[in-house]
């Protein structure tokens, strides 16, 4: 049997961490006198701490010098990694070991394709690094997604075809990467958002091992393709 490589991304896969973000950059926007609503924190998903902060400042029309910009990247980190600081191991989204235990048993490797640059802290501290058998996150790559590298470059340290890759993503940007990799994209989240993705759950209550054993032996298959990465 072909050997399949798993990625997962992190905040909104794993453990929800998009709400620490939240607080953090509401924090950070009122501080400079803009408006932040929680459907704004929702485009924010799997987008770079500085993608981000340029969006944040677009919507409330502010500039900001690169001095002040670069300060307030720096402090919204802090203030974030303050809520991580607490986190455990009852923070890892319901189902996820199940999965991660599975895919171990049956020997197939595992990835972490996340955009956070505090991806491995978030891993230690829930207790989940030692199962992954490479970690790519925001530090290792040059193009944010929707662009295919994080997926790419994890397929290379896991030695698999990016083909034989399967992703598991919540944000859209992230499913957009994945089926440009060519590699099987699963939504985690609502269908609505997620419509590009080959497959789309709730959460991973929803995620049989049959599932699972459908994919590795190629009983599941790619779906959709998109191969435009330019963006
Ligand atoms: P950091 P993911 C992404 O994580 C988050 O969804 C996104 O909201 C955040 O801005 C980004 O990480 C960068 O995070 O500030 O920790 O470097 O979903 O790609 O795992
Ligand atoms: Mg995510």
């Amino acid at each position: 049997m072909t050997k399949k490589g798993f990625i997962f991304d992190l905040d909104g896969v794993i453990v929800d961490t998009a709400k620490y973000h939240f607080l953090a950059w509401k924090k950070l926007a009122n501080g400079v006198g803009v408006d932040f609503t929680e459907i704004q924190n929702e485009q924010l998903k799997g987008v770079s701490r500085q993608k981000s902060l340029e969006k944040i400042l677009e919507w409330g029309n502010k500039t900001l010098s690169e001095e002040e910009f670069t300060k307030l990247m720096a402090l919204k980190n802090e203030d974030y990694l303050s809520y991580v600081e607490h986190m455990k191991e009852d923070e890892i989204l319901v189902d996820v070991p199940k999965v991660l235990n599975y895919l171990i048993s049956k020997k197939h490797p595992i990835a972490l394709g996340s955009a956070s640059k505090n991806a491995t802290a978030i891993l230690d501290k829930v207790n989940l690094l030692q199962k992954f058998d490479a970690i790519v996150d925001g530090n290792g790559v040059k193009k944010g997604k929707p662009n295919p590298e994080v997926f790419l470059n994890a397929a290379k340290l896991l030695n698999v075809n990016p083909n034989e890759c399967i992703v598991f993503e919540d944000a859209k940007a992230g499913i957009e990467a994945a089926n440009a990799a060519n590699m099987i994209s699963i939504g985690i989240g609502e269908k609505s958002v997620l419509s590009d993705a080959d497959y789309v759950f709730k959460d991973f209550t929803e995620i049989s091992l049959e599932f699972i054993d459908d994919i590795i032996s190629n009983k599941i298959k790619k779906e959709k393709t998109n191969l435009s990465i330019d963006k």
